[in-house]
């Protein structure tokens, strides 16, 4: 079901110096840019390679609210990686599956994600302690 990794999230207080950081010392490049509003973040997605599949990447998030999923994260464990998001061919079809093995799946209705993927998360209690996203990015 899953066809790649498509990104690793990571937190950071300051998504400007994050970038600049990846850039210099890991040669990757920004991709995309962007508010989400919904999930409260200021995110940048820096290639890594690109596959059949899709591409790779390093999602870095800064909060846009303290009170937000990556703010109250940051607040209690510092930056660092904040989730892992498996690529697939088909989101709705992924959630249904998740759900009927007894994962709680957040969003039981796709959301807007990075790129305008469609992006649904996994409760880390119920995946090993690791919080984890499906995303259906769009073909190119
Ligand atoms: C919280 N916990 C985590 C975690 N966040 N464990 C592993 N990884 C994380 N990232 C644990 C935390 O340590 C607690 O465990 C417990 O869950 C409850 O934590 P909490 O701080 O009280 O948080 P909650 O329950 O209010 O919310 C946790 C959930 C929330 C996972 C439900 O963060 C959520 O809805 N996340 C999905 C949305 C999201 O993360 N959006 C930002 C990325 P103990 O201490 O009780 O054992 S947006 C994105 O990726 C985009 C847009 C994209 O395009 O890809
Ligand atoms: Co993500």
């Amino acid at each position: 079901m899953f066809t790649r990794i498509d990104h690793v999230g990571i937190a950071v207080r300051d998504l400007e110096k994050s970038i600049v950081w990846y850039q210099t010392m890991f040669g990757l490049t920004v991709v995309a840019q962007e508010i989400n509003e919904e999930q409260s973040v200021h995110e940048a997605m820096l290639l890594v390679d690109d596959g059949p599949q899709g591409g790779s990447h390093v999602q870095l998030l800064e909060p846009t609210r303290q009170d937000s999923p990556v703010g109250k994260y940051l607040a209690r464990h510092g930056e660092g990686m904040h989730h892992i998001a498996y690529g697939v061919d088909d989101v709705e079809a992924a959630i249904a599956t998740m759900a009927t093995s007894g994962i709680r799946v957040l969003d039981r209705k796709p959301r807007h994600g990075a790129m305008n993927s469609r992006i649904a998360f996994m409760h880390p209690k119920d995946t090993g302690g690791v919080l984890t996203e499906l995303v259906q990015a769009v073909k190119h």
